[in-house]
């Protein structure tokens, strides 16, 4: 899967995106992402790529101009990419997802990393100061998405957040034992507590069930944890998995 950053910052998302698990993947060949910078693409003599609003407000705008020629530089290429080889890869008239992330969409969800998963390409355009310019938005983006109900100062760490929860789930990203973590929070319940040695530490005991050997009675206490925890912390997620689960 290639992910395509358009930014006014992308050594943020490089470094970013370059550490531990996603920059094993990458040089794996798992994932590929590249920070395409939105200045660049400006027609501006001074590099500007931001001004002032219409109407009440103070505030900078990023304008339609760079925005439009950045996205469409990077659609081209993908295009191009995809003509060359054309069997094993995404038909070139297929639509490329253009993902706006914004305060202003739908909030992300394991379900929407699941769907994102499935593309070949991503690309995923960050605003800064006040927002993007709406003409270009709608000529651009076809998906809204936020990353929860609170206010950042631009789209680069939600971006780096969905490209973080999109890739794991791309084959090959984990390993086995990481991999399991995935089918936990998959069945829309929080994860039950897990211990490692010592077997006590101050005091406290590791439950004498996951000493057992017994696999099924740890499976029906992990369970029952999850459940337990889930009821306590998210009584939203748990409410839904008791409808979904009740009546089956
Ligand atoms: Cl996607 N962008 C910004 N700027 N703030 C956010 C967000 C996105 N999601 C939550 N807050």
């Amino acid at each position: 899967m290639f992910f395509h950053v358009l930014t006014l910052f992308p050594e943020m998302i490089m470094e970013g995106l370059g550490t531990s698990i996603l920059g094993r993947a990458m040089q794996k060949g798992c994932i590929q992402a590249e920070a395409i910078n939105i200045r660049d693409y400006t027609t501006n003599k001074h590099q500007k790529v931001d001004d002032y609003t219409y109407g009440p407000g103070a505030g900078m705008l990023m304008q339609a101009q760079p925005v439009y020629d950045c996205v469409h530089a990077v659609l081209t290429r993908i295009a191009e990419r995809r003509a060359r080889s054309p069997e094993t890869e995404s038909p070139a008239e297929k639509r490329v997802r253009v993902v706006y992330v914004t305060p202003q969409g739908a909030v992300f969800d394991q379900k929407m990393a699941q769907e994102f998963a499935k593309e070949e390409d991503l690309v995923l355009l960050c605003g800064h100061y006040e927002g993007i310019d709406e003409r270009v938005l709608e000529e651009v983006v076809t998906d809204y998405v936020s990353i929860g109900d609170y206010v950042l100062t631009g789209g680069e760490l939600p971006a780096m957040v969905m490209v973080d929860a999109i890739s794991r789930l791309v084959p090959g990203v984990l390993n086995n034992d990481e991999s399991a973590v995935t089918d936990s929070f998959g069945n829309g319940l929080l994860e039950h507590p897990q211990y490692s040695r010592p077997q006590v530490w101050h005091d406290k005991e590791v439950p004498p069930v996951l000493l057992s050997g017994n696999h099924k009675l740890i499976e029906k206490w992990q369970l029952e944890e999850s459940l337990k925890r889930t009821k306590e912390r998210r009584p939203d997620l748990y409410q839904k998995w008791r409808e979904e689960n009740d009546h089956s």
